[in-house]
């Protein structure tokens, strides 16, 4: 697929470090001068701008958190008035107050343009129409790919989340060539599309650019197979920009996605004691804005489990990739002192075929001691082989096949990760479903009492 901006995606690396730490010294200073909070951050480090030479320099700064946005909560990291906003967006937190986002109509057009590349990256082009399912509104899914989808010529269907049944009767009349949304909602729609006996080649679409949580091989298998569709990952937060941050390359598929690092540069570090790591080593991303004016962040926690690498993909682009989040620091699931991501899990299940990948994990507390349930959808073959659809509840838990199954899962589950998992299979179907947005598959029941 063409590159979009080859002149600044192929740019090389010299090229690219050297318009890197302008824009770095550029975004510290500007920061600095503009923003109380990061004046304060700066002078806390015994830092002046100018001590900022180049993204080598970084370390030096302290990170920016959540909490920070929490805390200036609405606008306090802005460095424009308000009447220079062109927009708002907003992330709902788990607890209490959302985050406030803003971009001023620079930071819209830049938005469009990282876009804009992460849908070309994902197979899209000029002409072709675009089914966006990400939610409209607050959340930078919706307006983040529609903006980018415009800006690179596509034909834009903005029917956001939800409602399945008018999405397929969308998707089979209107014919888009490229869907975006969560993949746990790809997979609701390819699930419904067999429900309804339409087959893979029937259904028009060719590409999907899936993002907003973490997902696996395993459910990118199912999402391509399902829609007939070769599925890409975009990675974004709201706090850098959206959306867009980060896309995979159709042709490479293999999990690394390009950082449009000519606008964020990514640091990995370690999750507890902030040090960067070398390339190729899994921590969490930290990201700096470089050339953001509503909001700019410097050395932002992103929370989110990867590593980077600057070895050259198949596409010609020069910019670093970084991994498949494996997890966030805040999923950690610590059962009984081991570390635990869901997507370990997730990994594990993708080597037996005779389950789906579809699964809710829950975790209870039996006295002391912390128990982990996984519920496991059986795949449709193996249901059928079975004849699970006959057997009652107390029957699927005596049929030996079924129990040979459910000491298989378990006896991998403990020798890849570690833990004892009582695992339930359950029919196809049940499990829980994405309805539009972002799926929860983890219930931690341990602290209700
Ligand atoms: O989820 C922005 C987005 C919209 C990205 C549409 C991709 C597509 P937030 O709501 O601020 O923004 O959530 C950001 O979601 O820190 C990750 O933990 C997670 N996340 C986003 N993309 C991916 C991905 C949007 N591709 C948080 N893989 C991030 C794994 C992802 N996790």
């Amino acid at each position: 697929m063409p590159i979009f901006q080859p002149e600044l995606e192929t740019l090389p690396r010299p090229q690219l470090k050297a318009l890197q730490d302008e824009r770095l010294r550029e975004q510290v200073a500007y920061a600095y001068e503009r923003v109380p909070f990061y004046r304060a951050v700066l002078e806390g480090a015994g830092l002046k701008p100018s001590d900022i030479r180049g993204v080598e320099d970084l370390p030096k700064l302290p990170f920016t958190r959540k909490k920070d946005l929490r805390d200036t909560y609405p606008f306090g990291l802005f460095a424009v008035p308000r009447h220079q906003l062109a927009r708002i967006h907003a992330s709902s937190g788990t607890t209490g107050k959302p985050t406030v986002v803003g971009y001023t109509r620079g930071d819209l057009e830049v938005f469009a343009e990282v876009v804009a590349r992460s849908l070309a990256a994902a197979g899209a082009e000029p002409g072709m129409m675009l089914h966006n399912a990400y939610g409209y509104g607050l959340f930078t899914g919706g307006l983040g790919l529609h903006g980018g989808a415009e800006r690179l010529g596509m034909v834009v269907v903005p029917v956001s989340g939800g409602m399945t049944d008018r999405q397929i009767l969308l998707i089979q009349d209107l014919r888009p060539e490229m869907i975006s949304c969560t993949p746990s909602y790809a997979q609701t729609l390819a699930e419904e599309f067999r429900r309804r006996g339409v087959a893979p080649e029937e259904i028009s679409l060719q590409y999907a650019v899936l993002g907003a949580e973490p997902w696996t091989e395993a459910i990118r298998k199912s999402v391509e197979e399902g829609l007939g569709v070769k599925a890409t990952n975009i990675y974004g937060l709201s706090e850098i920009i959206g959306p867009g941050v980060a896309n995979e390359d159709v042709g490479e598929r293999d999990g690394l996605s390009y950082i449009w690092e000519d606008h964020f540069y990514p640091e990995v570090v370690h999750p507890e004691t902030g040090e960067p790591l070398p390339e190729g080593q899994v921590g969490v991303l930290v990201l700096t804005t470089l050339t953001k004016k509503a909001m700019p962040v410097l050395r932002y926690w992103t929370g989110d489990l990867t590593y980077i690498t600057r070895e050259p993909g198949a596409s010609g682009r020069t910019h670093a990739r970084m991994a498949q989040v494996q997890g966030r620091t805040d999923d950690l699931l610590i059962v009984r002192g081991v570390n635990v991501y869901p997507t370990q899990i997730e990994a594990v299940l993708l080597q037996i075929p005779e389950v789906a990948p579809h699964y809710q994990i829950v975790l209870k507390r039996e006295r002391t001691m912390d128990e982990v349930e996984l519920k496991l959808e059986l795949s449709e073959a193996f249901f059928r082989e079975v004849g699970a659809q006959m057997l009652s509840d107390e029957v699927i838990e005596a049929d030996h096949r079924l129990a040979a199954l459910r000491d298989k899962v378990a006896h991998k589950v403990k020798d890849n990760i570690g833990v004892s998992v009582r695992v339930s299979l359950i029919a196809p179907g049940t499990a829980p479903r994405s309805e539009g947005g972002k799926l929860k598959r983890v219930a931690d029941l341990r602290n209700l009492g």
